[in-house]
């Protein structure tokens, strides 16, 4: 394919609820969507999970919006016979910058499967038409708050609810969730880097709560105080915000850093890099969960294909749209006994509705070339 003309829009949804995590609170999504058209008038869909501001991950939205406009769209709308496959080696040497490199991937991969008529699943691999999913629960303001929370998205069909942690709210919610929900509930929390190497013997209490998982305790570089706290508690440990790559993964699993992946396509480039993790994970037989980033609905339909794949055997942070907005751009995915179904139709499967969309547009840029 030829690019012909990219959009670069921004959206801004808010959220049924505020979502807070140890490094901070959000009331609505900002999103920024990559919208490619080609030469024989194809389209595709790209979202860049990318936040407002660098807590998370490095990377944020206006600067994620930048490196598209002045390198990445014009490094790939230079080819003449651009194919999805070769978008990684395309923009190999632009460095880092991977919420915006899994954004413009996604777009193209859209558009190639689309004009082939094969959906983004069955392009990955997919052995599921539906995948049953779990919540990311935010911090509350009250442990009674926290309760009603869980209870409402148990009530709903949710199969494993993730709770964030941080100093001051991990132990006491851990167990009264699950001493109110009981030892069938598939709990599992996430720090996203609230501790520090002094904090493994107090991390080591998390035991007595049978978790499925803890996720990323400490800084994204510190893999050594992953792989000392790994070696002292029997809950298995889980990366997010230190896997950038399937050599990141391969490298903390090497060295007993983690013993289950948070694989989250914007995060490590792409669903091309994301199935190469899931690869290397399947092939020596360690579990991987697909993750989330509160996703409008086009990167939560390629978050499902994704998810669809047979290593994929944790429920991933993949809600259905109502835990996270009221109004989103494309329709609803709905909860049926736990589950969401995987998109089957060409590439990702869905598009955004024009009006839900414009309502949500706070700014286009169009390139054209
Ligand atoms: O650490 O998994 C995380 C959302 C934004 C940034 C980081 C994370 C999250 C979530 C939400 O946990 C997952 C979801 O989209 O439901
Ligand atoms: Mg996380």
């Amino acid at each position: 394919m030829k690019i012909e003309r990219v959009e670069l829009r921004e959206v801004a949804l808010p959220l049924v609820t505020p979502f807070r995590t140890s490094v901070g609170s959000q009331d609505h999504r900002n999103a920024l969507l990559v919208q490619i058209t080609t030469a024989d008038g194809v389209i595709g869909w790209g979202e860049c999970v990318a936040e407002d501001d660098p807590y998370y991950f490095a990377e944020y939205l206006s600067g994620e919006q930048e490196v598209l406009r002045r390198w990445l769209v014009p490094t790939l709308a230079a080819e003449s016979d651009l194919r999805a496959a070769h978008v990684p080696g395309l923009l190999r040497s632009l460095r880092g910058h991977t919420m915006a490199k899994a954004a413009i991937e996604m777009a193209v991969l859209d558009a190639e499967l689309r004009a082939l008529g094969v959906s983004l699943a069955r392009h990955l691999g997919a052995v599921h038409t539906s995948v049953p999913v779990g919540v990311s629960v935010g911090i509350m303001d009250t442990l009674d708050a926290l309760v009603d929370a869980v209870d409402g998205y148990l009530v709903e069909g949710y199969v494993r609810v993730k709770l964030k942690i941080e100093p001051g709210w991990d132990l006491e919610p851990v167990r009264l969730i699950r001493e109110t929900f009981g030892p069938d509930l598939d709990l599992q929390v996430d720090a996203n880097t609230a501790y520090g190497p002094n904090d493994i013997p107090y991390l080591r209490r998390l035991d007595d709560f049978g978790l499925v998982l803890i996720e990323q305790p400490f800084d994204p570089d510190d893999l050594d105080s992953h792989v000392r706290l790994a070696a002292r508690v029997d809950t298995p440990i889980c990366l997010d915000e230190s896997i950038r790559s399937a050599r990141d993964a391969a490298t903390a699993l090497r060295i007993g850093a983690c013993s289950i992946v948070n694989i989250k396509p914007g995060r490590v480039g792409g669903y091309l890099e994301s199935r190469r993790i899931h690869d290397l994970c399947q092939a020596t037989g360690v579990p991987v969960w697909c993750g989330g980033m509160l996703e409008t609905g086009i990167g939560r339909a390629a978050n499902l294909a994704l998810a669809a794949l047979p290593g994929f055997t944790l429920p991933g942070d993949i809600s259905a749209t109502a835990r996270y907005y009221e109004r989103d751009i494309t329709a609803p995915f709905v909860l049926h006994e736990g589950r969401l179904a995987v998109p089957d139709g060409p590439g990702i499967g869905i598009e955004p509705n024009p009006d839900d969309l414009e309502a949500a547009t706070t700014s286009v840029d169009v390139l054209t070339f």
